[in-house]
C-alpha cells in the first residue's frame, strides 16, 4: 500500500470511528423500494444509518452501488424511424393514436406479461390423478392475456378489416412490431393465424372453414381462436415434399382422419390447423413426393371423456429459446380434417401461409433489433464507466449507431415488404408487384434472421455482464432470435426459393428488382450529400446485373452454390434504395441520410466480390468439403 493510501485510509478510518460513536438513533432511515430500484449511490444519511446501526465486522456488506436498470419507454414514442415512416406514408391520425396507446400499454402492462410468460413456462399433464389420458398443455395466466389482448388490439383482424386500405397491413405490422418482444412469444400462434385467415381466404370462405376464418380474424376475444401450422415431420422440416409421411384416409362422408406424426409443432395449444398429408387410395397405396401432398384442415377438440380427439401430444420440447411458448410432438390418430386443395396441390396452397408467416418472422426480427437498440440507447444514459456515462464514450456510441443502422435497413425492408402484401391484398398490386413480392418475401426474411441474431448479441455485450444475467430478461431476447433463422425456411432453403422463383418467372423478379431498385434512387439525384450512397448502390446493381447475365449461362450447380451470397447482395442493395429513398423525403432528418451513407459503406454485392475469388467456381466444393472434413494427419 502507498503511503497516501495509508494515511488516506487512517483519516477515513477515524472519521467514521467519530461518526459511529455520535450518531443519534434518530438518524435512521428506511429505504423504500422505489429507491432501491432507482438504484443511485445511497445517501450520507444511509451511511451513517449503517454505521450506526451495524457493528464493524457483523456481516457481509453489499456495497453502496447499485446500478440503475435500462428502461423501457413507450416503444412507439422512441422509435424515431417507425414514427418517420408514418408520417410519411400513414399520416392518418388515428393509426398514430392507436399505435401511440398500444406503446403505452406495451410498456407499463405487457411487457410484464411477456416476462410472466418466460417463468411460467407450459407444462403437459399427460394423465389426469385417476389414471385417464388427458394431454393437457398447460399455459400460463399471461399467455392467457396474450390471447385476449391479441383479440382486442386486432393483431390478427386488421389484416382482414383494412382500415386503411393498401396500408392496412403496414398498420397491423407497426402494431406487432411494438409488441413482438414484449409479447412472450404470442407473435408465434399470431403469424400462423394469420398464415390461415390468409389460405382460407384464398380457398374461399364457406364450409366447413367459414366459422374458422370469422374466429381467426375476430376482435371478440371469447370466439377468438389461433391456428397452428403443422408441417414437419421427423424426416424434416425443410425438405417437406419427401419428409411427409402423415396419410389422410377417405371417410365415407367426404372427410379424412389423418395418421401421421409431426415433429415440431408451435403453440400447440391451437384451436385449429392446417396440416399436410397424403391421400390414401383404395389400395392404401399413397403418391409420393410433392405431388402426393394435399392441405388439410382440422379443429382440435376434445371428445366427452376429455381426451383430445385423434392427437396423442407425445412430449412437448425442450429449447433453446422461445421457450414461452409449447411446442410439441403428435401423433396423429385418427384426427378428423377436411381436404381444403385438390389433391396433390398441398404445397402450393399452403404457400400463401409461408409468405404470411415468413412476414411475421422479418417484423419480429426488426423488432428485437429495435428492442435491444432503445433499452442498449437507454442504459448508455444510466450506466457510468471510466468516469463518464457510456453515452459519452464515442467508441460505444459508434458500436450503438453501427446496430442502430442494420435496425433501419431491416425496419425498411420489412415495411417495403408489408407495403407490397398490402397492394396485393387491396387489388391495386401491379404485376410488377406481385413479382417483387414474390422475390422479397424470402430474401426478407432470410436476411434479418441473421441480421437479429448479430444486433440483438451485439446489444447484450452493450450492457457489460449484466446481459448475460438471465434475470435481467436480456439473455432471452438472444435465445428467441436465434430461432428466427431457423425455422420458417432456413437462410439456405429460403436462398434456394430465390433461385427458384428467378426459374419459374423466367427472370422477372429480377426485373422487377432493378427496375425498382433504380427508381428508388431517382429522388436523390438532386440530394448531394448522398452522393457516395447513390453511387455505391448504383455501382452494386451494374456489377449485380453483369452477374445475373453470366451466371445465367452457367450449370445449375454454379447458381446453387452463389445462392446464399445471391439472395444477401439482393438484400443489401435494395436496403440500401430504401434507406436513400427515405433519406430524400422532404420530413427525413440528418439521421436519416446518415444511416444510408453508413449502409452503403458496406460490400453491397457480396455474390460478386466472391464470383471474383472464385468461391462458385467447379473447384470450390471440393475444396470446401476438404476444409470442413479435415482430419489431423498422423503424429
Ligand atoms: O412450422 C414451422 C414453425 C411454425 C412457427 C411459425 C412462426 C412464424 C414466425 C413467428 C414470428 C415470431 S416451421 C416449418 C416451416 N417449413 C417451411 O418453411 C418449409 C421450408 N421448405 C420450403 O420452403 C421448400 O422450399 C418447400 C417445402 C416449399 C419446397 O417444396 P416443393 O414441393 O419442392 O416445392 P415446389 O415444387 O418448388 O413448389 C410447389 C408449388 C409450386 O406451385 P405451382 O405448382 O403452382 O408452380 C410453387 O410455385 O408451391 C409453390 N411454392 C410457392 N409459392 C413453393 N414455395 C412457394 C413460396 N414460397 N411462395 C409461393
Amino acid at each position: 500500500m502507498s503511503v497516501h493510501a495509508a494515511l488516506l485510509n487512517r483519516r477515513v478510518a477515524g472519521g467514521f470511528h467519530r461518526l459511529w460513536c455520535g450518531i443519534p438513533k434518530l438518524l435512521v432511515h428506511i429505504r423504500t423500494a422505489s429507491e432501491t430500484e432507482a438504484g443511485t449511490r445511497r445517501s450520507d444519511e444511509e451511511h451513517l444509518w449503517e454505521a450506526a446501526n451495524y457493528p464493524p465486522f457483523s456481516g457481509a456488506r453489499i456495497g453502496s452501488f447499485f446500478q440503475e436498470r435500462p428502461v423501457l419507454k413507450n416503444p412507439f414514442l422512441e422509435d424515431a424511424l417507425l414514427r418517420g415512416y408514418l408520417r410519411r406514408h400513414l399520416p392518418q391520425e388515428a393509426a398514430r393514436s392507436d399505435l401511440c396507446a398500444f406503446g403505452e400499454r406495451v410498456a407499463n402492462e405487457v411487457d410484464r406479461w411477456g416476462r410472466e410468460c418466460e417463468l411460467t413456462p407450459p407444462q403437459l399433464i399427460h394423465f389426469d390423478p385417476w389414471g385417464n389420458r388427458v394431454d393437457h398443455i398447460v399455459t400460463s395466466p399471461a399467455w392467457k392475456r396474450m390471447k385476449d389482448l391479441s383479440a382486442q388490439e386486432g393483431l390478427v383482424a386488421i389484416g382482414y378489416e383494412r382500415p386503411f386500405g393498401e396500408w392496412s397491413r403496414v398498420y397491423q405490422m407497426s402494431k406487432l412490431y411494438i409488441f413482438s418482444p414484449s409479447s412472450g412469444l404470442f407473435t408465434c400462434p399470431l403469424a400462423m393465424t394469420d398464415g390461415a385467415a390468409k389460405v382460407l381466404q384464398s380457398i374461399g370462405v364457406s364450409w366447413p372453414v367459414d366459422e374458422a376464418y370469422s374466429r381467426l380474424t375476430t376482435r371478440r376475444p371469447e370466439w377468438f381462436w389461433t391456428s397452428g401450422q403443422w408441417m414437419t415431420e421427423r424426416q424434416g422440416g425443410s425438405d417437406v415434399a419427401s419428409g411427409t409421411e402423415t396419410v389422410a384416409v377417405p371417410q365415407s362422408d367426404g372427410s379424412y382422419k389423418l395418421h401421421g406424426f409431426k415433429w415440431f409443432t408451435s403453440a400447440t395449444d391451437a384451436d385449429m390447423t392446417l396440416t399436410l398429408a397424403r391421400v390414401q387410395d383404395r389400395t392404401g397405396a399413397t403418391t409420393p413426393g410433392s405431388r402426393g401432398l394435399s392441405l388439410f384442415y382440422a379443429e382440435v377438440s376434445r371428445d366427452e371423456g376429455g381426451r383430445l380427439r385423434g392427437i396423442e401430444v407425445q412430449r412437448l420440447k425442450d429449447k433453446l429459446g422461445t421457450r414461452q411458448m409449447p411446442t410439441a410432438e403428435l401423433l396423429l390418430d385418427g384426427l378428423p380434417a377436411h381436404r381444403l386443395s385438390d389433391e396433390g396441390r398441398g404445397v402450393a396452397s399452403i404457400a400463401n401461409m409461408l409468405t404470411i408467416t415468413r412476414i411475421h418472422n422479418s417484423i419480429s426480427a426488426a423488432a428485437a433489433m429495435r428492442r435491444v437498440v432503445q433499452l442498449a440507447r437507454d442504459y448508455a444514459s444510466r450506466r457510468t464507466a471510466f468516469g463518464k456515462l457510456l453515452k459519452d464514450h464515442p467508441l460505444h456510441m459508434q458500436t450503438l449507431a453501427r446496430m442502430e443502422v442494420q435496425t433501419r435497413g431491416a425496419f425498411l425492408l420489412v415495411m417495403d415488404v408489408c407495403r407490397l402484401l398490402g397492394r396485393e391484398e387491396s387489388g391495386m398490386a401491379t404485376q410488377f408487384d406481385r413479382y417483387l413480392l414474390r422475390l422479397l418475401t424470402p430474401v426478407v426474411k432470410l436476411y434479418t434472421g441473421k441480421q437479429a441474431v448479430a444486433v440483438v448479441s451485439e446489444g447484450l455485450e452493450s450492457f457489460g455482464g449484466q446481459g448475460y444475467i438471465e434475470d435481467t430478461g436480456l439473455p432471452g431476447l438472444l435465445r428467441d432470435a436465434q430461432v428466427l433463422s431457423i425455422w420458417e425456411g432456413t437462410t439456405n432453403v429460403l436462398s434456394l426459393d430465390v433461385l427458384r422463383c428467378v426459374a419459374r418467372s423466367s427472370g422477372m423478379v429480377l426485373h422487377a428488382f432493378f427496375t425498382h431498385a433504380k427508381s428508388l434512387l431517382a429522388g436523390a439525384s438532386s440530394v448531394s450529400s448522398l452522393g457516395p450512397a447513390v453511387t455505391a448502390v448504383d455501382r452494386a446493381l451494374s456489377e449485380l446485373e453483369t452477374f445475373v447475365q453470366v451466371a445465367a449461362k452457367r450449370e445449375a450447380s454454379y447458381l446453387e452454390l452463389a445462392a446464399r451470397d445471391l439472395a444477401y447482395s439482393l438484400a443489401c442493395i435494395y436496403t440500401g434504395a430504401l434507406l436513400i429513398d427515405h433519406a430524400c423525403w422532404k420530413g427525413a432528418s440528418q439521421s436519416d441520410a446518415y444511416a444510408a451513407l453508413r449502409w452503403c459503406e458496406q460490400d453491397l454485392c457480396p455474390v460478386v466480390s466472391k464470383q471474383a475469388r472464385g468461391c462458385y467456381d467447379p473447384s470450390a466444393p471440393p475444396l470446401d468439403s476438404a476444409l470442413v472434413c479435415d482430419r489431423p494427419t498422423q503424429g
